[in-house]
């Protein structure tokens, strides 16, 4: 062998070396959604894949089940704890069934944080909120009842009868009902996230209470179906459609009066700062009380005594700003 084949053979002998060490070192990171399908996850996603080019060694696997179901989060974690993933961040279906299937992955040493919808204590290592439990809660209910000066019935179309995150956001509105008087809440119903069935809840309300003046919301699956609903009947201008949705989605709802206004998050963000802690905790962080981790571009998480953070405060979205924004997320 040359002198000159010699070089060339060791160099390449070290990089394909250097290439095998590279894809050791990747910190294969979950995004577990509640269902695949969802706009609001798939922008999670994109925040996510951003986290990840920036961070540079990191390869984010979305996932997620068909449905909203925990059976079908728990499957999903079960395979990725087979593959040896490094970090799992979820947005669970149900805060205490896909507990014990995490608590399996941090046993084999798969640091787990939920996000979004969160997870019983024992089963993650931190949680980050959107936002203030409190503040959604009365922001959905307040986007309702500014536009009804004369009170009446309002209905809440949720997703799933377990989802954790759903549920402290409508018990949060329920606490601060004393604040808007005449405003009756006459039903909680669920639509599971799937554009159908949440469809039909909503004409199921429409005809049960036939006073309705607004449905809320708070997930984005829903208040879409929602304000499809009321347009098919003819009832634009009767009731309003409000609470969580995307501006991407909710564009032609709020051009047509269907809704008047809405809140979200920016989700991009959430997936982005979501990545981020999971990075840092499977680098090492501490997810302790009082912990300061950080979420790259978005600042740090600083951990309560539950272990949760909290994001950002949702923004609202009507006629004035849509057009700006149904472009992003
Ligand atoms: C749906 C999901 C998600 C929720 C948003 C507002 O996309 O239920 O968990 O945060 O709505």
């Amino acid at each position: 062998m040359s002198v000159i084949k010699k070089v060339l053979t060791t160099v390449a002998i070290g990089a394909a070396l250097m290439g095998t060490s590279a894809s050791a070192d990747t910190t294969r990171i979950a995004l577990v959604v509640k269902a695949l399908g969802i706009g609001f996850f798939e922008a999670a996603n994109k925040g996510a894949q951003e986290a990840a080019k920036e961070l540079g060694d990191v390869e984010i696997i979305y996932t997620g089940p068909t449905d909203t179901t925990a059976e079908g989060q728990i499957e999903v974690i079960n395979s990725l704890i087979a593959q040896g993933v490094d970090a799992i961040a979820i947005s669970a279906n149900d805060p205490d069934a896909v507990a014990p299937a995490l608590k399996k992955a941090m046993d084999r040493g798969i640091t787990v944080i939920s996000w979004d919808s969160g997870v019983a204590k024992e089963g993650r290592q931190m949680h980050l909120n959107p936002s203030s439990a409190p503040l959604i809660g009365n922001t959905i209910i307040k986007l309702a009842a500014d536009h009804m000066p004369d009170g009446g019935d309002v209905a809440v179309l949720s997703a799933t009868a377990t989802s954790t995150n759903q549920n402290i956001w409508i018990d949060e509105m329920k606490k601060v009902m004393g604040n808007y008087p005449g405003v009756n809440l006459v039903a909680t119903v669920y639509g599971d996230d799937l554009a159908d069935k949440s469809y039909r809840e909503a004409q199921g309300l429409m005809a049960t209470y036939p006073d309705l003046k607004a449905i809320i919301a708070p997930t984005t699956v829903g208040i879409l179906a929602a304000s499809q609903a009321v347009t098919d009947a003819g009832k634009i201008g009767q009731i309003n459609v409000t609470g969580l949705g995307l501006p991407s989605e909710m564009a032609g709802a709020v051009e047509s009066g269907a809704t008047i206004s809405f809140a979200i998050w920016n989700p991009i963000d959430l997936g982005y700062a979501a990545t981020m802690l999971s990075y840092n905790i499977a680098k090492g962080a501490t997810a302790e009380p009082g912990a300061k981790i950080g979420m790259g571009r978005m600042g740090e998480a600083t951990l309560d005594e539950n272990n949760e953070a909290a994001m950002s405060d949702p923004f609202t979205y009507d006629k004035s700003n849509i057009e700006e924004f149904k472009s992003v997320f």
